[in-house]
C-alpha cells in the first residue's frame, strides 16, 4: 500500500486522474483523522493533520469533516455505552490537538465590520467542544468573538455586554437539564439589553426550542452558525 506522502508526490508529478486521486486521497486523510479522535491517537493527530494541509484540504473541513466528525462518533460510542467518561475526555484532548495544530492554518478573516459576539456554555454546563468549534469558525468568519468559557451564569454574561459592548450573545448547551439555564440567561440579559440578538444552539437545543426561548438564531454546526450569525447582521 502507498503511503500517503507517496501518493501526494505521485498527485504532483501525474495529471492523468489527478483530480480523482486528489479527491481520494483527500477523503481519506479526513477519514483518518476522525478515526485518530475517535483511537484517541494524540501521538498521530498531529501529523495526520500536516497530512491534510499538504494535500491541500481545507483548514476548515479539517475542523469539521476530520475531527469534529470523529467527535460525534464518539459521542455515538458514548451514548452506546461503549466508551465512558475516560476515553471521551481522551478523544477530547485528541480532538483539541488537533485544532491546536490546524488553528495558524485557518485564515482569520476580515472583521465582518466589528461586529461582537460573545459565546458561553450556559450555567450549569461544563462541555465545551462544539462552542469552542463555533467560536473558531465565527473567528474566520471574521467576528470577533470574547469566549467566557463554560458553566457562565447570566450575571457573567451581563456583566460583558455592559462592560465591552456585544452585537450577538451566543449560548451553547449538550444537555437538556441546562437548557432552563439558557432561557434565563436570555430572559436576563435581553432584559438589560435589548438590542442584543441571541444565537442558541447544542445538541439538546432545537431550532423550536430556541425560538420559543427568544433566540432569533439557530444553527445546527458551526458552518451553519456563521451563516447565521452573518444573516443577523446584515
Ligand atoms: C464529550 C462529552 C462529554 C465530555 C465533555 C468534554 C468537553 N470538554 O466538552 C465529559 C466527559 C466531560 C462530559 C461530561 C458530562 N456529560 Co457529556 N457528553 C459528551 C458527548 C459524548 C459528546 C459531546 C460532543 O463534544 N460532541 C461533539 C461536538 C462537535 O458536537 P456538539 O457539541 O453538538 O456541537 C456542534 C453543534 O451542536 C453546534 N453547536 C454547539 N454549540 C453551539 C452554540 C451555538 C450558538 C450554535 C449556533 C451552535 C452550536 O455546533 C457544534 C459544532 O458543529 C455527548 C454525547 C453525544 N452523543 O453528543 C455527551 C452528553 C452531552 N453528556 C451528557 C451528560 C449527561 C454528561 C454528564 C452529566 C455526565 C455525568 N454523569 O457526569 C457530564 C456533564 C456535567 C456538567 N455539569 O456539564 C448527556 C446529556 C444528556 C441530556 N440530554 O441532558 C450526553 C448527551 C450523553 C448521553 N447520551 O447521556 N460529557
Amino acid at each position: 500500500m502507498i503511503d500517503i506522502r507517496s501518493r501526494i508526490a505521485i498527485m504532483q508529478t501525474t495529471s492523468f486522474g489527478e483530480l480523482v486521486m486528489a479527491r481520494d486521497t483527500q477523503k481519506e486523510i479526513l477519514e483518518r483523522i476522525a478515526e485518530a479522535v475517535v483511537q484517541f491517537d494524540e501521538e498521530h493527530v498531529d501529523a495526520l493533520c500536516a497530512d491534510a494541509m499538504e494535500a491541500g484540504i481545507d483548514p476548515n473541513d479539517a475542523i469539521l469533516l476530520g475531527l469534529a466528525q470523529g467527535m460525534q462518533k464518539v459521542g455515538e460510542l458514548y451514548d452506546s455505552q461503549e466508551y465512558g467518561i475516560p476515553e471521551v475526555l481522551l478523544c477530547a484532548d485528541t480532538l483539541n490537538r488537533g485544532m491546536d495544530y490546524l488553528k495558524p492554518h485557518v485564515p482569520s478573516g476580515v472583521q465582518t465590520q466589528g461586529f461582537r459576539v460573545i459565546i458561553g456554555t450556559v450555567e450549569g454546563d461544563i462541555h465545551s467542544i462544539g462552542k469552542n468549534i463555533v467560536k473558531l469558525m465565527l473567528e474566520v468568519g471574521g467576528f470577533k468573538v470574547v469566549d467566557l468559557g463554560e458553566d457562565v451564569a447570566p450575571a457573567q454574561f451581563l456583566t460583558e455586554c455592559r462592560e465591552g459592548g456585544g452585537d450577538i450573545v451566543a449560548l451553547s448547551t449538550m444537555m437538556t437539564t441546562t437548557l432552563q439555564s439558557m432561557k434565563q440567561t436570555i430572559d436576563q440579559v435581553g432584559g438589560d439589553f435589548p438590542s442584543v440578538l441571541f444565537m442558541a444552539g447544542g445538541a439538546s437545543v432545537t431550532e423550536e426550542t430556541a425560538q420559543k426561548f427568544g433566540a432569533r438564531g439557530y444553527a445546527e454546526n458551526a458552518t451553519e452558525a456563521v451563516k447565521v450569525a452573518k444573516g443577523l447582521m446584515s
